[in-house]
């Protein structure tokens, strides 16, 4: 596997368009994947009695191990090829589902939920399994970041999110599933409509959420206290945010009680 993962002009620009990057060449190999996944299995057995592997969120603070999951350098071309060169790392979730689970996530713009202003981060979603439409592989909205924000309102079904998009406020009709092997990844836009079903299949669906925002994003922490920035490429001309402390710990979890964005975001 080649060490550096620049992205190419195409890419940039088909990201730009459309919000949204898939069919990248893998950043991990199988059997990488196969050691990650072990490592998962470490903070999986973190978790208390009930909670699901949601609950896994923002650990980069607490886990080196996760950390340096989240700072790898062939994740961090990618992102650069989005973000350019100065840029931070901020948050971090497992979205898993387990074999026939129920479990949805509504269709939602990740800047509607978040105290960031500008509106000028990126999402890598990293298939720890192989994702496709019958396991709840992720759906995004082509070209639907760039219509702005649209009013969400408090959720109804089953999905793990507390706030949803109606039905008729955006194009449902151009929905694309990002299906990919275990070790590849793709990225979204902050703005993008987004969200997945249900996981029909007798195999676990599970992605690593990572987040990024160029220097000049700035957090209200009025709103998220907890907010802390990882500077992983480049220097840091705005200072902006509270700079977080790399961890010591290779597995370890954070309280059950923290959180970093606004506390309204996960229902379950
Ligand atoms: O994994 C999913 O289905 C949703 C993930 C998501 O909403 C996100 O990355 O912002």
């Amino acid at each position: 596997m080649s060490e550096r993962h620049a992205l190419s002009e195409e890419q940039k620009t088909f990201y730009s368009e459309n919000g949204f990057l898939i069919d990248l060449e893998p950043v991990f190999t199988p059997e990488e994947i196969s050691a990650l996944n072990v490592g998962l299995g470490e903070l999986v057995k973190l978790l208390e009695p009930g909670e699901k592997h949601m609950a896994i969120r923002e650990w980069h603070m607490s886990s080196k191990w996760l950390y340096d999951v989240c700072t790898h350098p062939r994740i961090l071309d990618y992102v650069e090829g989005i973000l350019g060169p100065n840029f931070f790392m901020w948050g971090s979730q497992f979205f898993a589902k387990a074999p026939a689970s129920k479990d949805t996530v509504a269709w939602h713009q990740d800047a509607y939920y978040w105290p960031l202003h500008p509106h000028n981060s990126v999402t890598v979603w990293l298939a720890f399994t192989d994702v496709d439409e019958e396991n709840g592989a992720m759906k995004v909205i082509p070209r639907s970041h760039k219509a702005g924000l649209i009013k969400h309102r408090t959720i109804t079904g089953d999905s793990v999110l507390a706030l949803e998009l109606e039905h008729g406020t955006f194009n449902e009709s151009e929905q694309r599933s990002l299906v990919m092997k275990a070790g590849q990844l793709s990225l979204h836009d902050d703005a993008i409509v987004h969200g997945s079903p249900a996981n029909t299949s007798n195999r676990w669906r599970n992605g690593l959420t990572i987040r990024y925002s160029g220097n000049d994003v700035k957090c209200d922490l009025s709103r998220s206290p907890n907010f802390k920035a990882y500077q992983v490429r480049g220097t840091d001309g705005f200072k902006h945010n509270p700079q977080g402390e790399i961890p010591t710990e290779t597995f370890a979890r954070l309280s059950p009680d923290y959180h970093i964005s606004s506390t309204d975001e996960i229902k379950k």
